[in-house]
């Protein structure tokens, strides 16, 4: 049963268009009464803050109604390929801004609240955001919805509603804690649930095979229990467009809350065991950052939310009277990363097994409705699925990724004869060191696209992690430059910035970033300097505020504000940033470095390490522990200071980055895949210091070298290096510097005389370092000289970030949008 009855009678306010409230102040703030009088169920005057919130977010909500009516009337009538964002993750920040700032209704809610006597900050501040994404991954989704409907293309992003988010992160006594983020108990305006679309999702089980007269076999998936996916939708609202996508997160719930005679018999906690059972799939989001658990729930989760997304599509999207034959021209999956690749078994089932296509016909059709983004090099994040779990788990998807398998195997063998090596490699089955399923490779075969994410990203892919598939099928292999939305980065983030911008050069920058070239000019105009560097100051002064009052840190006004954000893992080298740190105060505290000599610098970090990387939270705990010394030491006399502000996440990053000077973009060559926040960091004014990484090559080509720090080792030299045979003790040997700095760290100095507190972190810096921090300490230093040297000279740097600002409008993730529309999506429909 697709469709429900139709409910539009034939009046006029059935049918017709739905009327938003007035834009005036006056009706936003009837708007607002009547959510917080007949949605709260408040009076103005009795209401709390919460009240006032969800209030506000409502009026804005109904605001945006009509075009989210619209925009679905519209793509219903004219139907069209649509992009199908397959996605774990969305880290979607704070809603309210963006959504005030889509609809260009700032303006009329700041007047309106301020009529109502209300604190339209604290109202802002009063939002959880929605913290369904680890890092990057998450981030890129949320940009590439928001760029979709920017750009009116039709677009629905697929996920899950997880519960609970990234985790909340403390500090207890320099080490992290983790809390779980209930971002819903507040209440949730954003998001409507629809219970009547709700989806059933099968697990375990066994299959059926049975030959009808004319000897076909059919097989038939006869799951052992199920449960149901709730669809959740959330608005995405385009620049000041009138389109609204959406973005349709799935909920996890039992199909029978509780056993009622076990209830009733008093059992209370077995009669409630398959609701938690069911509900225990879109609990919480892992919170791993590149190294997937090999998790069942993952699993779950991840056929959960699939299945869930296709036969929402199939069943409920896409017209009855479409054959499916044409599904390719109605729909292209975009799989971010292997985490949803369990897509395609999952519709090859759909069409052999409930719809009855021959296999080649079905293959055929899947293999036009997917394409793959690969977001990692990292071999342990490569992920793969133990036969015996997914067996155990989708019976039937594991018969089907094994005849994908044979089919794909006879194909590299006509391909290239005699060549059982080649065959080994290629098999989407690993044997060792257990048989399992490898996503990517799967993802490879199924994917009529597979691109990576940065253009030195893409090369490794084609070169290192692929290259039989790409020696097979050269032409599937793209690359799509990852990108950020100028909205929220930039416009939401930075208003100052923006104003600036927009007295300047007008605003069309906003959905044409390359218009940001015309500021180049400016870079030349002293008077312009000025002000970009007031705008710099002010945002410097928010930032300080919010530290103030959020960790009860102190930001000094005056010093290069130097930031590394990101997710704490070793190959991103946050260790490298400290050893930077601890040899500017060792050289004080030595007497090699007169104290007048150093630039004044406030080092900010902020990242959340994975709970189960033991190293990452090592790392932490070091960090935190130099900052607490350094900080305090009177020999630094207040001139380098070391903040790390816990738990950042999209909305500390809307600060943090604004009021950034130099920007930490410190890889390993070869492990970034792209970085996105160096993007971010650039488009607001900062410097980079980086090493020729993922989208820093990129970075570096559109800014030029003089507006950027460089340093450290190429790929290949990497590579060379390895070859050769690492040995980071001899660089500790050979560098006195780099020595008195490890030694600092290792006599205790700054863990209480503790040094076994520090010691799993240097022995792994000094026997194994993974990712080659002491060979590159030479260099960055040097870099860093270079910094200091540049940022001496005001006008001067200046004139380097506003050609950053001017320079990298390519980094928009409309252009990403338009690359994959190219590329992947629509190619050929130019
Ligand atoms: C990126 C991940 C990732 N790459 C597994 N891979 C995860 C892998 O929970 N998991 O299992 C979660 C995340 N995330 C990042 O993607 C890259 O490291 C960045 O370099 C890149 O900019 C970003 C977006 O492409």
């Amino acid at each position: 049963n697709r469709r429900g009855p139709s409910f539009e009678a034939s009046h006029e306010l059935a049918t017709g268009p739905v009327t938003s409230p007035p834009r005036t102040v006056d009706g936003f703030v009837r708007e607002f009464l009547d959510q917080l009088n007949f949605g709260q169920g408040v009076k103005l005057s009795q209401s709390t803050i919460n009240d006032q919130y969800l209030a506000l977010a409502r009026t804005v909500r109904s605001y945006l109604m009509a075009s989210w009516l619209e925009t679905g009337h519209r793509r219903r009538k004219n139907p069209t390929r649509i992009v199908g964002y397959l996605s774990a993750e969305y880290l979607l920040g704070r809603q309210l801004g963006n959504n005030l700032l889509a609809s260009d209704l700032q303006g009329i809610a700041e007047q309106a609240m301020e009529q109502c006597g209300i604190d339209m900050a604290a109202l802002r501040g009063q939002e959880v955001e929605p913290g369904l994404g680890n890092g990057g991954l998450g981030r890129l989704a949320a940009c590439f919805v928001d760029s979709l409907a920017t750009m009116d293309q039709p677009c629905i992003g697929y996920g899950i509603r997880y519960e609970y988010g990234i985790f909340r992160q403390t500090f207890v006594e320099g080490r992290q804690v983790e809390e779980p983020d209930s971002w819903l108990r507040l209440g949730s305006p954003w998001e409507f649930p629809h219970p009547e679309r709700a989806v059933q999702v099968g697990f375990g089980g066994h299959t059926e095979t049975s030959v009808d007269e004319d000897g076909t076999e059919h097989t038939r998936w006869v799951p052992a229990w199920q449960v149901r996916g709730v669809p959740y939708h959330y608005m995405v609202p385009g620049f000041r467009n009138g389109v609204v996508n959406t973005l349709r997160l799935w909920s996890a719930e039992a199909n029978q809350a509780f056993d009622l005679q076990t209830f009733n018999a008093g059992d209370y906690a077995q009669a409630s065991r398959a609701e938690i059972f069911a509900e225990n799939i879109s609990k919480v989001l892992y919170p791993d950052d590149s190294t997937p658990q090999g998790k069942e729930l993952r699993l779950q989760q991840q056929y959960f939310f699939v299945a869930c997304s296709l036969r929402d599509f199939i069943e409920n999207t896409l017209p009855r009277d479409v054959d499916l034959r044409e599904l390719p021209q109605r729909i292209i999956f975009q799989l971010n990363d292997t985490h949803p690749v369990i897509a395609v078994p999952e519709l090859m089932r759909i069409l052999v097994d409930e719809k009855g296509f021959d296999w080649d016909e079905a293959w055929d059709i899947t293999q036009q409705c997917f394409a793959y983004t690969c977001h990692t090099l990292l071999p342990e994040a490569l992920e793969v699925w133990p036969v015996d779990l997914l067996g155990r788990l989708l019976p039937r998807h594991l018969e089907i990724i094994y005849r994908i398998n044979e089919e794909f195997l006879l194909e590299v063998r006509d391909a290239f004869p005699g060549d059982e090596g080649r065959v080994r490699r290629m098999s989407i089955i690993a044997e060792q060191p257990q048989r399992a399923v490898r996503m990517a490779y799967l993802a490879t075969v199924a994917g009529a696209k597979v691109n990576g994410v940065a253009e030195l990203h893409s090369q490794l892919l084609r070169d290192d992690v692929l290259p039989d598939f790409h020696a097979m099928w050269p032409e599937k292999f793209t690359n799509v430059t990852n990108g950020i939305t100028p909205r929220r980065f930039l416009y939401l983030a930075n208003r100052r910035l923006s104003d600036l911008i927009n007295e300047t050069i007008g605003t069309g920058w906003v959905t044409d970033l390359e218009q940001l070239r015309q500021l180049e000019p400016y870079a030349d105009d002293a008077d312009f300097r000025q002000r970009f560097r007031d705008v710099k100051h002010a945002n410097k002064e928010r930032l300080s505020k919010l530290l103030r009052v959020r960790d009860g840190i102190e930001l000094s006004q005056d010093h290069l504000l130097d930031v590394m954000v990101k997710r704490l893992h070793e190959y991103k080298r946050q260790t490298l940033k400290l050893l930077h740190v601890v040899s500017v105060y060792e050289g004080v505290l030595s007497g090699r470095t007169p104290i007048d000599q150093v630039t004044p610098r406030t080092v900010l970090f902020g990242a959340k390490a994975a709970p189960g990387y033991h190293m990452a939270k090592e790392i932490i705990f070091l960090i935190n522990s130099v900052a607490e010394t350094v900080n305090t030491d009177p020999v630094m006399d207040g001139r380098l200071q070391v903040l790390f502000p816990a738990n950042y996440n999209v909305t500390l990053a809307e600060k943090v980055i604004p009021a950034a000077d130099l920007s930490e973009q410190i890889s390993l060559a070869g492990k970034e895949a792209s970085g996105t926040g160096n993007m971010k960091f650039a488009l607001n004014g900062a410097l980079t210091i980086g090493t020729l990484d993922g989208a820093n090559v990129e970075i570096l080509d559109l800014v030029g070298e003089d507006n950027f720090f460089l340093f450290g080792m190429t790929e290949p030299e990497v590579e060379e290096l390895r070859q050769r045979g690492y040995v980071p003790s001899s660089f500790y040997e050979a560098d006195p510097v780099l020595k008195a700095t490890i030694d600092l760290i290792g006599s205790g100095h700054f863990t209480g005389g503790d040094r076994g507190a520090v010691s799993a972190v240097l022995d792994n810096l000094l026997n194994h370092d993974p990712f080659m921090a002491l060979a590159g300490f030479g260099s960055y230093l040097e870099a860093q000289d270079r910094v200091e040297r540049a940022y001496a000279d005001p006008e001067a740097w200046s004139r380097s970030t506003i050609l950053n600002v001017a320079r990298c409008g390519f980094f928009s993730s409309d252009r990403s949008m338009r690359d994959y529309l190219d590329r992947i999506w629509l190619p050929g429909d130019a």
